[in-house]
């Protein structure tokens, strides 16, 4: 199955954080990190106060359910100490799950596709620079989304990973 993982961090080196929980996310023999998109900065949503953000999206190949790929995601986690108290709080590392294959997903411990996703810049940018043609299934399509004008229409040309693109 193809899955899409979205990461952010904006506590001690977010950066390093991030490619802590992708070289963990690779060490799983049932999953494959695939492609990687580069890192974005951007302010807390909602201008909460707090450290920017560094976030970025992976694309996965896995064997694995979806709920497997969640405990893995939450492992991951809290290896590098989450603390899961304050909602809406900062944060060492967040994993989540975007888009599991083209799989509609709701019970109380998973939503998939992310309800936020399509609201989200800094979901959105990284998510469009690898699979620009994605479509969401309830939400539609990545180009369509408004809160992506912010890099229409030149789009993203700068090579993956090289820098840190800074988001309105
Ligand atoms: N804000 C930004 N910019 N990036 C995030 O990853 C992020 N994650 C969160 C909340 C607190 C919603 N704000 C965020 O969980």
């Amino acid at each position: 199955m193809l899955a899409y993982i979205g990461l952010g961090s904006n506590l001690d080196n977010p950066k390093a954080k991030l490619v802590m929980a992708l070289n963990s996310l690779s060490e799983f023999n049932d999953i494959e990190v695939m492609t990687l998109s580069s890192f974005y900065e951007s302010k807390p949503l909602l201008d909460i106060p707090g450290p920017n953000y560094i976030n970025a999206v992976c694309k996965i190949e896995t064997k694995l359910s979806a709920l497997d790929l969640l405990e893995i995601c939450q492992q991951i986690e809290d290896n590098q100490h989450r603390v899961r108290d304050v909602k809406w709080g900062s944060r060492t590392i967040d994993l989540d799950i975007l888009l599991y294959g083209e799989q509609i997903i709701s019970n109380d411990r998973l939503n998939i596709p992310h309800p936020e996703m399509t609201n989200r810049a800094f979901v959105l940018v990284p998510l469009f620079e690898i699979e620009a043609d994605l479509k969401v299934p309830l939400l539609g399509s990545v180009k369509g989304c408004p809160r992506l004008s912010i890099i229409q229409p030149s789009g993203i040309s700068s090579p993956r990973c090289a820098a840190v693109f800074t988001l309105p």
